[in-house]
């Protein structure tokens, strides 16, 4: 991409309207939590508009892409709920020509999280939670701990997001286990 601009209209032809106002939200907390923990404030916004770029790409793309790009096999029993993030950084590598290690890492790990993450995966992570049109018990709640204990924030975020999986009878994706182990269990 040559700007934002130039992003901005990529991303907006690959998703819906709704979807696109939901990134544009997303980009704009991230923004605010990368001021707020000192990164970089340009990785912070091409990370979130291209976030959800592959939310929508079809069933047979991600199966073609995990061949094509040697991911693990294992992946293709899921669906685009986690394909979107682990298979969609290739998508947007190769799509959007971003090589970026730390973005791309980013937009993998922003369903799952991950058991290491860079402060600009966590941020992520959490803008997509916390984001301004985002409604559900306790969003004020994490909101604030976002801003006040990004660590503690990245475990509340998957303490909940794990009991809700579980409480609905969900398949918890194992990345997703590695990740409220790491940082959401007391050690
Ligand atoms: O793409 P968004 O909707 O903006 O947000 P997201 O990429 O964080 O996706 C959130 C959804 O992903 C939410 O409905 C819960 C689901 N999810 C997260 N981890 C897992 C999962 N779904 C399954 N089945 N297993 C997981 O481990
Ligand atoms: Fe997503
Ligand atoms: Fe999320
Ligand atoms: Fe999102």
């Amino acid at each position: 991409p040559r700007s934002r601009a130039d992003l901005v209209q990529r991303v907006a032809k690959q998703v819906s309207p709704k979807r696109f106002e939901h990134i544009l939200r997303v980009e704009e907390m991230a923004l605010r939590l990368a001021k707020q923990w000192g990164v970089d404030l340009e990785q912070a916004s091409v990370a979130a508009l291209t976030h959800d770029y592959a939310k929508e790409q079809s069933t047979q793309k991600f199966l073609d892409f995990i061949d094509a790009k040697q991911l693990d096999p294992n992946l293709k029993a899921w669906n685009s709920a986690i394909w979107h993030g682990i298979v969609g950084a290739e998508i947007v590598a190769d799509e959007l020509d971003i090589q970026n290690q730390p973005i791309l890492d980013a937009i993998r790990q922003h369903t799952t999280g991950a058991p290491y993450m860079t402060t600009l995966s966590q941020i992520l992570y959490m803008a997509d939670y916390v984001e301004m049109g985002r409604d559900f018990p306790g969003v004020d709640e994490a909101r604030a701990l976002a801003f006040e204990d990004l660590r503690a924030s990245v475990g509340w975020q998957t303490r909940h997001t794990l009991a809700f999986l579980v409480a609905n009878g969900k398949p918890v994706y194992p990345l997703t286990i590695l990740t409220y182990n790491e940082w959401s269990v007391e050690k």
